[in-house]
């Protein structure tokens, strides 16, 4: 058996944005921490600042949060965060984004909405022009999974069932392909308005207020 580690071709550019993103970061805040393999490089980083605690957009997130003696605040408790740090899978020019391949998007979304500023972290495969070549992962009750996925093809998606992944709210998840995504907003509403959607993954309404873009000669800022 190859002991060959798999190694991310975008790891040193995920670690250099993570670092861009600690000068957010203020002394003794409560911080909204996104999930994914960006967001774990800024969790190894967290060490380095000094937080009253965090809030966490996954169980993962929380989890890793813990080990590092890191005290997780319950979102109910601490009203609004002055800042939520996170990655996506797609991001364009406005900040709109597609999230959710993790499948955490409907905490992320929670977690965003409740933060003053989202700093959304990228590698330079994530920007696009326009949003859509990654499918939008929509958060179902499990007994509506038939229903929404017809209303999905009504729109022009292709939904396709993410067997064996049940999200943290006990919910399935249908990654839908090939959707217009002309007009974010306007998508992202239609499909909160399906019945039986708990959540999609375009994040229009929560775009990203800066986004940290990670390139082969290093991080640029854009607001
Ligand atoms: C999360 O992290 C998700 O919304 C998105 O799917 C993902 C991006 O992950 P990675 O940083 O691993 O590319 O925020």
């Amino acid at each position: 058996m190859s002991n060959t580690a798999h190694t991310d071709p975008k790891l040193a550019q995920k670690q250099a944005v993570a670092k861009s993103a600690l000068a957010y970061i203020e002394d003794g805040m409560i911080l909204g921490v996104g999930t994914g393999s960006t967001v774990n490089c800024l969790i190894e980083l967290l060490p380095q600042v000094r937080l009253k605690g965090a809030v966490a957009s996954s169980q993962v997130t929380e989890d890793k949060l813990r080990a590092l003696g890191i005290e997780i605040f319950d979102l109910n408790a601490v009203g609004e965060l002055d800042l939520y740090i996170d990655g996506a899978d797609e991001i364009d020019a406005h900040g709109n984004m597609i999230k959710g391949g993790g499948g955490a998007l409907t905490r992320e979304k929670i977690v965003a909405v409740a933060s003053k500023r989202f700093v959304c972290m990228v590698d330079d495969s994530k920007t696009v022009a326009k949003l859509g070549k990654f499918p939008v992962a929509v958060e179902v009750l499990p007994q509506a999974r038939s229903y929404v996925a017809r209303e999905l093809v009504k729109l022009g998606g292709e939904p396709v069932y993410r067997e064996g992944f049940v999200t943290d709210y006990g919910n399935v998840i249908l990654d839908t392909y090939d959707l217009d995504i002309t007009d974010p907003a306007e998508l992202e509403s239609t499909l909160n308005n399906i019945v039986g959607v708990v959540c999609n993954g375009i994040f229009a309404s929560q775009s990203a207020h800066i986004m940290l873009k990670a390139g082969d000669d290093g991080v640029s800022t854009v607001k």
